[in-house]
């Protein structure tokens, strides 16, 4: 995945060495230094590997599921018209509320062990179903449990604008319990980004904005779900603050394309969202493309809008529904995931950087984007550890 002439950065018979858990060469076994020539050597039997995949977007932390709002809609309830009942995000705050932290680490290991089986090495898990402060802070210490538990990296976002409780002032919300909590995550260091919901159903850009100008004093990044089911200038106030990330983006503009590109923002496309909801307006790929918006993908892994917990067939989504190229598809769950999180470390293999590999019983870097459901993972290396 490192950007080259080759298509995907590809390098046929090739070793890569290894030291102390860290790329140290990577090229043409012909061409490997005499240096490593004594070096404990392990065949990969001619497989294709590819850097250790990367989720960038996930809310695998939740309590219960919302099967009955999948059947619902299916009767003809609109994802807006069941959150405006008190149902959607609402309904699993309750139950995230409702679990303890043993219950909410054990289901959330159930998925992260789903993502390693398909080679993922990091992987983003936001709060924003607590919406309280002790709520938000017990997912995001599950969170760093998680870390603890598997080999995997996990980088936080605070989503404590996610939604408004029930009942509640959105601006009464943040001022009295989202920003407090913000500052009470982060002094436990709990944060790695601040996240937030920038829609009709959720928070204004106004709103967003008070909330970033206080992750600005933090020193946190920030990211955002922005123009997701309608335009509110999300992207453009992500844009504005830096952001790593404008997730969603199916409503952006050319303008906030340029002014995504201008700030080095990624757009995170989440094909799962737009397949659950069956939404029809697309993310304007080729203006993201003709302007340089760099492209990741990630399953958005929620029990909302995404119940989907399969990189792989994210990746196959991103091609079919938004005709990404295979290329773009697999950068979007490597090189650029790995920016979107902030992570300069890895996200391709390349001298420097961590030995997050994964090597996979197919003959060529397409085969990952077109099989659907197929599993094609031989083994995961992380941080050079076979
Ligand atoms: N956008 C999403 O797709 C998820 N959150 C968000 O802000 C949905 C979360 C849910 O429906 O529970
Ligand atoms: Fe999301």
């Amino acid at each position: 995945m490192v950007p080259n002439a080759a298509p995907y950065g590809l390098v046929a018979d090739a070793a890569i060495v290894v030291e102390a858990g860290v790329v140290a060469w990577v090229g043409k076994q012909a061409d490997l230094p005499a240096a490593y020539a004594d070096a404990p050597q392990h065949s990969m039997g001619g497989r294709l590997v590819s850097p250790a995949l990367i989720d960038c977007h996930t809310h695998l932390v939740h309590g219960g599921h919302r099967a009955r709002e999948f059947e619902m809609r299916l009767n003809g309830e609109s994802y807006a018209a069941i959150a405006r009942a008190g149902g959607g995000i609402i309904s699993t705050v309750s139950a995230t509320r409702g679990a303890s932290e043993a219950e909410l680490l054990a289901s959330a290991l159930l998925r992260v062990d789903a993502l390693i089986a398909e080679g993922v090495g990091a992987v983003e898990i936001k709060s924003g179903y607590g919406l309280d402060r002790a709520t938000e802070l017990k997912m995001l210490r599950v969170a760093r449990a998680v870390a603890l538990a598997r080999d995997v990296t996990v980088r936080t976002s605070f989503l404590g604008a996610h939604a408004v409780p029930k009942g509640a002032d959105g601006d009464e919300y943040l001022d009295d319990i989202c920003i407090p909590t913000l500052r009470a995550a982060h002094a436990e260091g709990l944060v790695d980004a601040v996240d937030g919901f920038c829609e009709g159903i959720a928070f204004s850009p106004a709103q967003i904005a008070r909330l970033f100008d206080v992750a600005g004093e933090l020193g946190l990044p920030v990211k955002l779900h922005a123009e997701q089911l309608s335009h509110l200038g999300g992207a453009a106030l992500a844009a504005r603050y830096g952001a790593l990330s404008a997730d969603h983006v199916e409503y952006c503009t050319t303008d906030d394309a340029r002014a995504l590109a201008a700030s080095g923002t990624v757009a995170v496309l989440l094909p799962g969202a737009f397949y659950t909801l069956r939404e029809t307006q697309m993310p304007p790929v080729a203006a993201f493309r003709s302007q340089g918006v760099a492209m990741a993908l990630a399953t958005d892994w929620n029990p909302g809008s995404s119940p989907l917990g399969s990189l792989l067939l994210v990746v196959n989504m991103g091609c079919t529904l938004f005709g990404l190229t295979p290329e773009e598809a697999l950068a979007g769950v490597t090189r650029v995931a790995a920016r979107a999180l902030g992570l300069a470390d890895r996200g391709q293999i390349a001298p420097g950087l961590r030995a997050d590999l994964a090597v996979w019983d197919v003959a060529e870097p397409a085969e990952l984007a077109y099989r659907i459901g197929t599993n094609s993972l031989h083994k995961r290396i992380y941080g050079g550890v076979l």
